[in-house]
């Protein structure tokens, strides 16, 4: 392998400039651009909006950022609490009034038909359906849209703040898993160029966001509810107010010595959700809940993480019975076939 150094990795400054005034020119002297990002605004997005609201030398009363969907994820929420970022929900009839529509780190294909015309699309996923937008830049070989943007303030000379640095500098690193996952030269160049002037306690408050007092009380009930058998941890934690405690504790256990699986689950007023982890080298923690589960509720992540939801309805029909010693046993059961053990038929929605 040849060793290239991202601090010689050349920029394309003169590309960047001309877009850049070919972005400015479709803004134009619009009043107001919506800020448009997916269902579940993730750090990359959340940063590229910021960032282009710089390069644009707006506001956030003329740039409003919106999703049709929420921030969920208890990292994006401290990330928009600690940033001072707004995510507004929109519908379509709203997003129709704007006279300027900005994807940033997302396609129109995403949306379905929820979108009215859309003028700018930044972004680094690959292709989905048709770009009819009058400004576009999709660089597929970039680990994230923060680089992008990255590049952006660079070639308008903006002013780039410490808070804007470390937003930009948190959405490279969550996107590309800490430079692991598709991370090129240009994403190494942008995370250089942005360190210096991050801020590294709000990063680690963001990575590390506070539990509530309250948390101690529910892991001490818990706790001592987890089963282990082999590399296979299991903790079914019963009825739960906040659903959201249920992947924070799944995270939390992959912390435990000799872990390679772990299923935490919990019962909402109608549901058993489970949240799956795994260190990213097994087996997709996606597909094993989708097969497990695909076809009595919904089912489905990435490699390392996933989450299903079975209707109580639905749980009874397949496995039995909703009690909780039921369920943990049952959890156990499935997921030990399934990973370590024979194999064992999905199991089948009966009419
Ligand atoms: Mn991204």
């Amino acid at each position: 392998m040849q060793l290239v150094n991202p601090a010689t990795y050349e920029v394309d400054i003169e590309g960047n400039r001309a877009r850049l005034e070919q972005l400015r020119k479709v803004v134009g002297d619009a009043e107001r651009v919506a800020l448009l990002l997916q269902d579940d605004p993730d750090p990359d997005g959340i940063a590229s909006a910021i960032a282009l609201r710089t390069v644009l030398g707006r506001n956030r009363s003329t740039t409003p950022i919106f999703t049709f969907g929420q921030v969920t994820r208890a990292e994006n929420l401290a990330m928009i609490r600690l940033l001072d970022v707004s995510v507004e929900p929109v519908d379509t009839e709203t997003l129709r009034a704007f006279p300027r529509v900005a994807l940033l780190d997302v396609q129109p294909g995403y949306f379905g038909d929820r979108l009215p015309h859309v003028h700018i699309v930044i972004d680094h996923h690959p292709r989905c359906g048709p770009l009819d937008a009058e400004f576009c830049d999709v660089r597929t070989s970039y680990g994230a849209t923060s680089t992008i943007l990255t590049e952006y303030l660079e070639a308008a000379g903006a002013d780039v703040s410490q808070r804007l640095a470390t937003a930009l500098l948190y959405g490279i690193k969550s996107d590309t898993l800490m430079l692991n996952r598709e991370t090129g030269p240009a994403d190494l160049r942008a995370f250089m160029a942005l360190y210096p002037l991050t801020n590294y306690n709000v990063l680690r408050r963001i990575e590390r966001p506070e539990l509530p007092l309250v948390f101690a009380n529910f892991l001490a009930r818990v706790l001592p509810r987890i089963r282990k058998r082999e590399e296979l941890l299991t903790l079914h934690v019963g009825q739960v107010d906040r659903e959201d405690v249920i992947p924070q504790l799944a995270d939390f256990c992959m912390q435990f010595e000799n872990t390679e699986w772990v299923v935490v689950s919990g019962k909402t007023h109608d549901a058993i959700v489970l949240s799956v982890r795994n260190p990213g080298y097994v087996r997709s923690a996606g597909d094993v809940v989708r097969r497990l589960f695909g076809n009595v509720g919904r089912a489905g992540g990435h490699r390392s993480m996933a989450k299903a939801i079975v209707p109580l309805r639905s749980w009874r029909k397949a496995f039995g019975s909703t009690r909780d010693n039921h369920v943990a046993e049952t959890i156990e059961l499935l997921f030990w076939k399934e990973l370590y053990g024979e194999g064992v038929e999905p199991m089948q929605a009966s009419a």
